[in-house]
């Protein structure tokens, strides 16, 4: 018998597909590599391992799919959805296998085998569905509500083509196609027979119906068939499984036999080539939205297969659809599913024959909004024309929608057109537009923001008037992440000293964490502590080698900053501090700084040019900086091409220090900002988004505050910010920002980083000039703590000790109590 440290000894009667000892396993491996993949141990490839492998764990979590499924119908449980245009679940076997608690059994049976676990686990592609932060939220809530065992759907698009991979070509960012479908994908279930029709364009005819009741018909121009494909989301510890369902576009039958039998052969095929690009590519978030039909279909399309599943769904309980609230509460993920509004209505009035105000009681008390920005270029609209054209009947219920709601507004606000007008639907003000955050308004019962500061400004700034006209409508829920992917998953070494610290399942229950409280100034532990650091920078640094061929020095500061690139994130800023720390030492060669490695990690929007020209601006002084031997030793600049979310669990657990450096008011809440806290990280942030919530509850001592507040951001424009005087009046500034300009950084080419240069000089739109000097004072403070190894240590350990409000399981809990009104369903296996 095998030896097996891990696991009970096998049964006898244990079932190969759900066993799970090291025999079970490792029998059911070889069993999958068999006769699912056709081979054997010494002629497989990596991916057929990693399949077989898989399949193996799929299996398990099957088993557990069925008698969460059972559940839910024998108890008709309040159900909620989750509708959002993008998810970013990252790699799916080592989580479901840390879910299952298999990880060593798994190790030890592959290693039976002569196989590597890690290997096979580094082998796995990403779905990456998503541009950022919305749909990485999406990925966490799905792991909490699974894990806190609350029944849950999530719907969204199944994208044969998400995130474009980035590569970089001579400091440049190039895009190549996402083809993570192309060896198959071993997770998803095709449920080919749940698959609804989804129309489009054409036009209304309304008509008496039997009942001489006034009707309207859609006679669109086209169909469209969605076909859902699942994947089971295991919660941590539990049995629950819930679903997320993507839809995937087809014609609705795959050839035109009338176009066929007169010979249009190609004219047959085409209509399925057309019908499949709905699903076939993610919409990068490129600047405007607008104009884009394609985008409005794929909401459109995702949208309608999914409140026709629920519908279906609802009716196996043999519930009234008066009654659909009652089942489910639908809550939107920003406005890209906000059209479910108006589709809602179109199905409860058209298709199910309620009245209006029947339809609307139902729909009113369903929905519920997520704001994600207050960026006022980020809010969707779409043309009247547009809309129109696609979806004729939706534009007639919005117009329906929106005189109803203008009723309502000038009722309480007689005398007040100004804001009968901010507050429409349809913005009249110059070419017609839908504006879906209004339209998400109108018809949710709750609306919330992601960070107690974000949503105090939607509620002062985008969406005043509808908070003066429904305050109750209205609430936050701090974002969260899950520490089961962000700190088990990512940091196995801080994992077990925190499970031999403060006890196993401390990932089910942060507040836990606070016992690390009493252990921060423990020699020996903060030891260990330094270890668990040091090895996952050295791990980062050994990355960084192969992949770049850089070497980085794993004793000095990695500060690092890893998201999207955007002018309001700032990533500039942090390149103005290395261009100053440059200047520092090239000025003053003997100067004694504290050791740095700055690490940047991001995608620009492919048509988003300056935030390009920021990737080009890193490569651009890395290169210098790099090279230089009168600062080799003391400077390093990286840039990690293609950040995504198996990268990023590299990233959090080796950084010291966590640049979070939006301009205030700017960032809704920011997540990576939690995930390098419970790593363990360092903040040196302004007071947005959630990172005024960080420094809360981490302590003012604990955190690198600089920078304008959110007011003081908003009184400087207001008073006539102009750059040009910042510039001139701080010599480190204009000599860093001269640097930048002299050609230093892009071989004698002074024209290159103009635009930037004048941007900041002329505009500044995102300030980072008036805060330059505030940051620079900070981060001088950063380096002089850095070289008290114990302060240092003791600031990270109550930094991770902390960090329980940033539990996505936290969130969850608020969203079921205060707007789903959900509870746990827990599920047992038979
Ligand atoms: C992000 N939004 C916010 N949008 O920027 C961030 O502060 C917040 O923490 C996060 O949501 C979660 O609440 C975001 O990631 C997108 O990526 C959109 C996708 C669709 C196109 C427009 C951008």
């Amino acid at each position: 018998m095998p030896k097996n440290s891990h696991a009970a000894p096998p049964q006898p009667a244990e079932d190969i597909r759900t066993g799970m000892s090291v025999e079970s396993i490792r029998r059911a491996f070889l069993d999958n590599l068999f006769f699912v993949q056709g081979r054997f141990l010494q002629v497989a490839s990596s991916d057929d391992e990693y399949k077989a492998l898989a399949f193996t764990i799929r299996d398990r979590m099957l088993q557990r799919w069925v008698a969460t499924i059972q559940t839910y119908q024998k108890t008709n449980c309040r159900t909620v959805a989750y509708l959002s245009a993008e998810y970013l679940p990252g790699p799916h076997l080592g989580n479901n296998m840390l879910s299952l608690g298999i990880t060593e059994v798994a190790r030890e049976a592959l290693a039976e085998l002569g196989l590597d676990l890690d290997a096979l686990i580094a082998y796995e592609e990403e779905p990456g569905l998503g541009n950022g932060g919305l749909g990485r939220l999406a990925a966490c809530f799905m792991d909490s509500l699974a894990t806190l065992q609350i029944p849950a759907i999530s719907y969204g698009i199944r994208y044969q083509f998400g995130i474009f991979n980035q590569h970089i070509r001579d400091g440049w960012q190039t895009e190549l196609t996402d083809t993570w479908l192309r060896f198959g994908n071993p997770w998803e279930v095709r449920r080919p027979h749940v698959a609804y029709e989804v129309q489009l364009g054409g036009h209304t005819e309304s008509y008496l119906d039997d009942n001489n009741r006034y009707r309207v018909r859609w006679v669109p121009h086209e169909t469209f068939r969605g076909v859902a494909i699942d994947t089971p989301i295991l919660g941590y510890g539990v049995n629950t499984v819930n679903a997320l369902r993507l839809w995937s576009a087809e014609a609705p039958e795959s050839f035109d036999f009338h176009a066929f039998n007169t010979g249009d052969y190609f004219g047959a095929v085409n209509r399925e080539i057309r019908s499949e690009t709905i699903s076939k590519v993610l919409y990068p978030n490129d600047e405007p939205e607008t104009g884009k039909r394609l985008r409005l279909l794929q909401q459109h399309f995702f949208v309608s297969c999914s409140l026709q599943d629920l519908i279906r769904i609802h009716q196996t309980t043999k519930l009234p659809l008066t009654k659909l609230h009652e089942k489910f509460s639908i809550q939107l993920n920003d406005t890209h599913p906000a059209i479910a509004v108006a589709e809602l209505m179109r199905l409860l009035i058209d298709i199910h024959q309620l009245d209006w105000d029947e339809a609307w009681g139902v729909t009113s008390r369903t929905f519920a909004y997520t704001n994600h920005t207050l960026l006022p270029e980020a809010l969707e609209k779409w043309p009247v024309e547009m809309f129109e054209s696609l979806l004729p009947r939706h534009l007639q219920i919005v117009y329906e929608i929106n005189a109803r709601f203008l009723d309502e507004v000038r009722l309480r606000f007689p005398y007040d057109a100004d804001r009968v007008s901010r507050m429409s639907i349809i913005d009249e003000s110059g070419p017609r537009w839908v504006r879906m955050a209004h339209l998400a308004c109108v018809g949710c019962f709750a609306i919330n923001g992601v960070a107690a500061l974000h949503s105090r400004l939607l509620q002062e700034t985008v969406l005043k008037d509808f908070h003066d006209l429904w305050p109750n409508k209205f609430s936050n829920k701090t974002n969260g992440v899950t520490p089961r992917r962000f700190m088990m998953l990512s940091n196995p070494g801080l994992t077990a000293l925190l499970d031999r610290t403060v006890g196993r399942g401390w990932a089910r229950d942060l507040d836990r964490l606070r016992q690390l409280e009493e252990h921060a100034d423990e020699p020996a532990f903060q030891e260990e502590w330094r270890a668990i650091k040091l090895d996952r920078k050295q791990a980062l640094a050994k990355l960084v080698q192969e992949r770049l061929g850089i070497e980085i020095d794993p004793t000095s500061l990695y500060d690092i900053q890893a998201k999207r690139i955007h002018e309001y994130k700032r990533q500039h800023l942090n390149v103005l501090h290395i261009i100053a720390l440059y200047s520092r030492l090239k000025r003053n060669p003997g100067l004694d700084i504290t050791p740095r490695t700055f690490i940047f990690g991001g995608k620009a929007a492919p048509g988003y040019h300056m935030a390009k020209l920021i990737i080009k601006l890193i490569h651009g002084v890395g290169d210098i900086v790099n090279r230089d031997p009168d600062v080799a030793g003391r400077l390093k600049v990286v840039f990690l091409p293609n950040y995504s979310v198996k990268l990023a669990q590299w990233v959090y657990p080796a950084a010291d220090l966590s640049e979070q450096i939006s301009t205030a008011g700017k960032e809704a809440s920011g997540t990576g900002n939690m995930k390098f806290s419970m790593n363990g990280a360092l903040t040196i942030g302004t007071l947005d988004g959630a990172n005024v919530e960080i420094r809360d509850e981490v302590g003012p001592e604990n955190f690198f505050l600089f920078g304008l507040t959110a007011e003081e951001v908003e009184r400087a424009r207001a008073d006539g910010y102009r750059p040009y005087d910042v510039y001139e009046s701080d010599p480190e500034l204009k000599d860093a920002i001269d640097l930048l300009s002299s050609g230093l950084f892009a071989r004698g080419d002074r024209e290159l980083f103009r635009p930037l240069v004048d941007h900041l000089l002329n505009h500044d739109s995102y300030l980072l000039l008036a805060d330059f000097a505030s940051y620079i004072e900070c981060q001088d403070r950063v380096a002089e703590a850095y070289r008290n190894p114990t302060q240092w240590t003791r600031m990270s350990i109550l930094n991770a000790a902390r960090m329980s409000k940033f539990s996505s399981d936290r969130t969850i809990g608020e969203y079921c109590r205060d707007i789903w009104h959900a509870s746990p369903v827990p599920v047992k296996l038979p």
